[in-house]
């Protein structure tokens, strides 16, 4: 059937009228249906191996345009609608975010989902049905305020399924039900799935409000996702998701591998687990313990989860390294706490180093580690992170297994990162080199010979200032924010974290100011944008959001300043939000701590689109120099090792660094009279005593090299065709980080798929 027909039969029959006579959200539910059937036909990719992605987020985006070019409609879809005078993007901003993520861990899982589906590969995401996501971040009298988001829409993607199996959660016996999205993958005719569980009963269904009980388990296990921890009622329930999430998953797996005709104790042969960070751990014992149900011996269990399962870490940072006391699992989950006793055992004989063990002196359940005995892969997701892994974090680990230790650069697939978000730029692409480029990233190095061509040169200026038009047409209609589409954009969107630091482009900012209340103006205005959110439990994460809420502020009431320098900070960042700003992005802000930063994938994103990295040597960033070169990239900061051992050797001295005139001076304007008549005194003077005295992820360190830094870039950015030229390097270079390219290398190296 024609697509034009089958859109025609789809809202006659769901709306009872043709296509141009449907209102937006009409024709958006025809296309949804559309596409969720086409990709419902597709058959899933087959081989001796399937692998299971498990993941406590899944940070997808829209996806009606993804989903469409998946299945080949993108673009005979756009073209229908242009001839009514429609347009796809007006009808999916219609559609509700799914809020399963929070950031890089949940992001990647996305991307690897649909360059598996992609490239043909059996593999299923397994994940949890959160009801109200993460949370809708609201700015109220310049701080973070938190809201529930209810994303989940009737007749959506979410497709149910017949699949159930039981769960006991300490002594209350639920049901997992199993709703699916298909993930159809580009060129390769097939789909797979993300399984999301979530509870059957409707009796149990998730609460509404965000001060919820959070012992009343069976009204708020999927209602939100990483409920706040500062407690341990907010803990144990963590602990309940997890286990929701595993056992449930595990019962699938079993189920099918006994519909395939394949035996309990051939498992390794037949299924490949990859565990997303430790929040999915768990499925180590629960699976032992199914298949000692289902007849295997401990050790013959032990040895075939140990044969299946493999493990991604995605920081070193000490605080997200999960252990759980042993009496949190006794409580919401009895039955495991015989396995990893036995499992702890069975580690401990053959490797007595406490530092190694899986149950610590204080009983507490170290995941990583258990990950790390009873699994046969650990990859870090960047060189640098791998290196540090083996040579510091997991080195006595690294010592009894170093067949196990491998690195996997991240990557992001530039079907969502290039190819429906900068269609301007997808046609100078195009122009240039062919269509090539989408099945085979790397040949984006064609463009390298348009270096020196000032005709393709001034094109890519224009597609970066239409992109730039188109975000600042967005955030005043969205967010009433009028921005300058002439200045620079700098750009910084991110989870709020101290190691990320943006209370040191902060500082920057603080600089600029005062540079230009001192007379001294830019070449040109420039736009510092923020995105990101904090973790709601994480104070000083929000009290760095509310200075730059306070600093936009300021400068938005100063006549003097706010032609020449604005700040303006994005509510609830998200996805969507980051298809429109990283196409518009000038200056791409890549600036954490040295060694802290695992890999970073907004930085590879940024490097598509244009932008140039203003960064540390840490994480990706590392590998972006050395394909683009030095001066394609602006570096800055104390290197790795140095920072390695300034904690070694406990030998930070913040009060030194805050001494230095000029560095005093920008920390000490957080509580500057101009300021506190904005801000909130007390948050504002925290993060003021914190930045002079504590500085754990040493802002201060490097903030005059990054103010340095960023002036020289500045300057260049005003050779506007020498700074087209390190733009045109950085799309060329940046095939390398398709996660096409990395999906092949954990098929080659650890699933071993088909
Ligand atoms: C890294 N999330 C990035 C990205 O590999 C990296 C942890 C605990 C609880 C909740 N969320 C987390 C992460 O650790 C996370 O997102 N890590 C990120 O993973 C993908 O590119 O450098 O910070």
């Amino acid at each position: 059937m024609q697509l034009s027909e089958e859109i025609f039969q789809l809202t006659q029959q769901h709306f009872g009228r043709a296509p141009d006579q449907c209102d937006d959200r009409q024709l958006y539910q025809a296309l949804l249906i559309l596409a969720r059937q086409r990709a419902g036909e597709r058959p899933a990719p087959t081989g001796e191996r399937k692998l299971y992605y498990f993941s406590a987020e899944f940070l997808l985006g829209k996806l009606l345009s993804n989903q469409l070019l998946a299945l080949g409609l993108y673009q005979p879809v756009k073209d229908y609608l242009a001839g009514m005078g429609r347009d796809l993007g007006v009808l999916e901003s219609m559609e509700p975010e799914p809020s399963l993520g929070n950031g890089g861990l949940g992001r990647l899982a996305a991307c690897f989902l649909d360059s598996i589906a992609a490239l043909g590969l059996p593999g299923d995401g397994v994940g949890l049905n959160y009801h109200f996501g993460l949370f809708r971040q609201v700015f109220s009298r310049c701080k973070q305020t938190e809201e529930p988001d209810p994303w989940l829409q009737p007749d959506g993607w979410l497709i149910p399924t017949r699949r159930a199996f039981p769960v006991s959660l300490g002594n209350t016996q639920v049901t997992a039900v199993m709703y699916d999205i298909a993930i159809p993958g580009a060129g390769s005719g097939c789909a797979n799935r993300l399984h999301l569980f979530d509870l059957a009963d409707p009796a149990h269904a998730p609460w509404v409000g965000i001060d919820f009980d959070k012992g009343d388990i069976a009204h708020n296990l999927t209602s939100f996702l990483y409920p706040d921890d500062s407690d341990r009622a907010g803990r144990l329930l963590r602990v309940y998701q997890q286990y929701f999430l595993v056992s449930a998953g595990a019962q699938l797996i079993l189920a099918e591998l006994e519909e395939r005709g394949f035996a309990p104790d051939t498992l390794a042969d037949h299924v490949v687990i990859q565990i997303n960070d430790t929040h999915p751990s768990m499925v180590i014992p629960e699976l032992v313990r199914l298949l000692m149900d289902r007849g295997l011996t401990f050790d013959r269990a032990a040895d075939q989860v140990t044969a299946a399962c493999a493990y991604t870490n995605h920081t070193i940072l000490a605080e997200a390294l999960e252990t759980w006391p042993m009496s949190y699992i006794q409580t919401a989950a009895p039955q495991l706490v015989p396995i990893l006793r036995r499992l702890d055992q069975r580690a401990k004989a053959a490797h007595p180093d406490p530092r190694v063990a899986i149950l610590d002196g204080e009983d507490r359940v170290h995941m990583a580690h258990l990950d790390i005995h009873y699994g046969f892969s650990v990859n870090g997701v960047a060189q640098l992170h791998t290196d540090i892994l083996k040579h510091t974090e997991l080195k006595p680990f690294c010592d009894i297994y170093p067949q196990k230790f491998s690195n996997k650069t991240n990557g992001v697939t530039f079907r969502r990162w290039l190819e429906t978000c900068d269609q301007p730029l997808v046609s100078l692409i195009d122009d240039c080199i062919g269509p090539d480029w989408r099945r085979d990233a790397q040949k984006l190095e064609g463009l390298l010979q348009f270096q020196h061509d000032p005709a393709v040169l001034s094109r890519l200026l224009e597609v970066k200032q239409q992109n730039k038009d188109r975000l600042c047409r967005l955030l005043w209609s969205e967010q009433g924010l009028d921005l300058d589409p002439s200045s620079v954009f700098d750009v910084q969107i991110k989870r709020f974290h101290e190691y990320k630091r943006q209370q040191m482009n902060a500082l920057a900012v603080i600089h600029q100011y005062l540079e230009i209340k001192a007379g001294r103006l830019p070449q040109r205005p420039v736009t510092v944008l923020f995105g990101g959110k904090a973790a709601p439990a994480y104070v000083m994460a929000k009290h760095i959001i509310h200075l730059i809420l306070c600093l936009q502020k300021l400068i938005e009431q100063d006549p003097q300043v706010r032609p020449w320098l604005r700040v303006a900070m994005v509510e609830n960042y998200n996805v969507t939000w980051a298809e429109a700003l990283i196409p518009a992005c000038d200056l791409s802000e890549q600036i954490s701590l040295a060694s802290k930063e695992a890999s970073g994938t907004g930085n590879m994103k940024f490097m598509a689109n244009g932008a140039v990295t203003l960064g540390t040597m840490d994480g990706a960033n590392v590998e972006i120099a050395g394909l683009v070169g030095e001066e394609n990239i602006y570096t800055f900061g104390a290197s790795s090792d140095q920072v390695i051992a300034l904690y070694r050797d406990r030998s930070y001295d913040p009060r030194a660094c805050y001494h230095r005139p000029q560095v005093e001076r920008l920390v000490d304007f957080l509580v500057s009279p101009e300021l506190l008549a904005i801000g909130d005194p007390a948050s504002l003077s925290t993060l003021w005593h914190d930045m002079k005295s504590k500085d754990w992820f040493m802002a201060l360190l490097d903030v005059e090299d990054y103010i340095r830094t960023k002036a020289e870039a500045l300057r260049d950015y005003e050779c506007r065709t020498a700074w087209a030229e390190k733009m045109l390097v950085n799309i060329a270079r940046s095939g390398y980080f398709s996660s096409d390219r990395t999906i092949r290398q954990y098929n080659e190296d650890i699933w071993h798929l088909n």
